[in-house]
């Protein structure tokens, strides 16, 4: 019965401490201990083991959040039904001091013993007698809605990873060859879970930009078009995507110059770094020097449409030759300081600087479906080597043994993935295909690396079976 009651109090404590979140941004601790343990993704076997057991869309992160979702639901549950709510309360605030500011943690533990209390009162006769019939099918069907609510809202998680934009981009076939990438199928990765991410509108948000420059100014997102607009084919791809991985794809990118912004409000002479600040906690930065690249911009748009909330609505960072990690979506400030300050995942183990590799990837015929019919047709894919011109592609169809050059397709952009094509006939039987890319006299390099921590090498390769 008390466990029970408890448990109907830690779901409604989740329930408030949820809406705190969304509505007023108040640290929520079962997030915060997520956030802990994302650490451990900076330790390259964690990190293989969750992309082996959970591939690459946000199947880990989930799994993370449901299990410390459990534990969190789990120990003030067991907290609650075996000690009095004062003390229950009271040790609720001393753990959430380790995840939370004092006041959040304070009102958790102030809140809990409350809603302990007033449940047990409300479900438990005086006296503490034998409850009646009618209490216990009312704590029955309070335990029920909190289940029902806890998990829901973990199912809700699970269906939510399961939309196509997760899925591969599919970039070659005869309908798309080559394209930019549409909006809903562009690669997504977030360091939070989705319903996490921020969530910005218009009225409410501003660009703070500050530290060390001349005249400190505030932003409305009206106030951007003042500068210069600029387009960009550019091609985004995540550090974390495997050989022949779908986290990478080509957008067409509308916004302005980040040096046009710096120059309205003047650099102090002591700035060195640009540090870029998140609606969700996401830093990065980059030297002062690379940031007044004039391809360095900051966009509202891509493919002719204001930013998607899920790709950063509304400001985002382009860096190119960088992978996506550098790249902040959902910016709320800009900051110039003397000195450096490692960003969110530098801080956990990936690289400092993320410079694209050459890379090149096989995407006709499909890795999902490795096959061709005999007879003329075409091998096709894409190559990319951040803001290096890629000048030649070569691909095998007898496992690396004789090689043969590619046609390449201009791309419309020096920062946009160069896609190419070789017509082949092939008989009926089973072929190792190959690719390989090269930057005038730089060639991809065939050793195979991992990810982490510098973005993975190696060649693609697929066996594909023609009949
Ligand atoms: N604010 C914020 N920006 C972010 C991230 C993030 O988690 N938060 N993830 C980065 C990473 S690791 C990548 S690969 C790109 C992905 O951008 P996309 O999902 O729009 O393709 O966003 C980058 N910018
Ligand atoms: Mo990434």
């Amino acid at each position: 019965m008390r466990l029970l009651q408890a448990w109907i109090a830690a779901v409604l404590l989740s329930v408030l401490g949820y809406l705190l979140l969304m509505q007023a941004g108040w640290a929520f601790p079962p997030l915060r201990l997520y956030g802990v343990l994302t650490q451990l993704l900076g330790v390259p076997a964690v990190f293989q083991l969750v992309h082996a057991v959970f591939g690459l869309g946000q199947g880990g992160k989930i799994f993370a959040f449901s299990g410390v979702t459990l534990l969190w639901l789990g120990g003030l549950t067991l907290l609650g039904g075996l000690q009095r709510p004062l003390t229950a309360g009271a040790v609720t605030a001393v753990l959430c001091l380790l995840l939370a500011p004092w006041q959040t943690a304070v009102g958790y533990g102030v809140v809990f013993a409350a809603l302990l209390w007033g449940v047990a009162r409300r479900l438990t006769p005086a006296g503490g007698r034998v409850p009646d019939p009618a209490r216990r099918s009312l704590t029955g069907v309070l335990a029920a809605g909190a289940a029902a609510l806890a998990g829901g809202g973990l199912v809700a998680l699970f269906r939510q990873d399961q939309t196509p934009a997760d899925e591969a981009a599919p970039v070659a076939g005869d309908a798309l060859p080559f394209a930019v990438t549409p909006v809903e199928h562009f690669y997504y990765v977030s360091k939070n879970l989705e319903i996490f991410d921020p969530r910005l509108n218009v009225q409410d948000w501003s660009l703070q930009v500050g530290g060390l420059v001349q005249r400190p100014a505030t932003f409305r997102l009206s106030d951007l078009a003042q500068f210069p607009a600029v387009r960009q084919e550019l091609t985004l791809s995540c550090i974390s995507n495997p050989v022949g991985g779908p986290l990478i794809s080509n957008g067409l990118w509308e916004g302005f110059r980040l040096a046009d912004l710096l120059r309205q409000v003047g650099i102090q002479p002591q700035a060195r770094y640009v540090l870029w600040e998140a609606a969700d906690g996401y830093t990065e930065s980059l030297p002062l020097g690379q940031a007044l690249e004039p391809d360095v911009l900051l966009v509202t748009r891509l493919n002719g449409q204001p930013l998607t909330q899920r790709h950063g609505f509304p400001l985002r960072v382009l860096i190119p030759g960088r992978y996506g990690m550098k790249q902040p979506r959902w910016i709320t400030g800009i900051r110039l300081s003397a000195t450096d300050k490692p960003g969110y995942w530098a801080e956990r183990g990936w690289s400092k600087e993320a410079r694209v590799e050459l890379m090149s990837r096989i995407d006709q015929p499909s890795p999902d479906n490795p096959q061709a019919p005999a007879g003329p047709g075409a091998i096709r894919g894409v190559a990319f080597y951040g803001n290096r011109p890629v000048t030649r592609v070569e691909v095998s169809t007898d496992n690396g043994q004789h090689w043969q050059d590619a046609r390449l397709v201009p791309p419309r952009s020096r920062y946009a993935w160069t896609p190419w094509e070789l017509l082949w006939t092939p008989a009926p039987g089973t072929y190792s295909l190959m690719v390989r890319a090269y930057s005038g006299a730089t060639v991809q390099t065939p050793s195979a690396r991992e990810a982490l921590p510098e973005g993975a090498t190696g060649y693609h390769q697929l066996v594909v079976t023609v009949s």
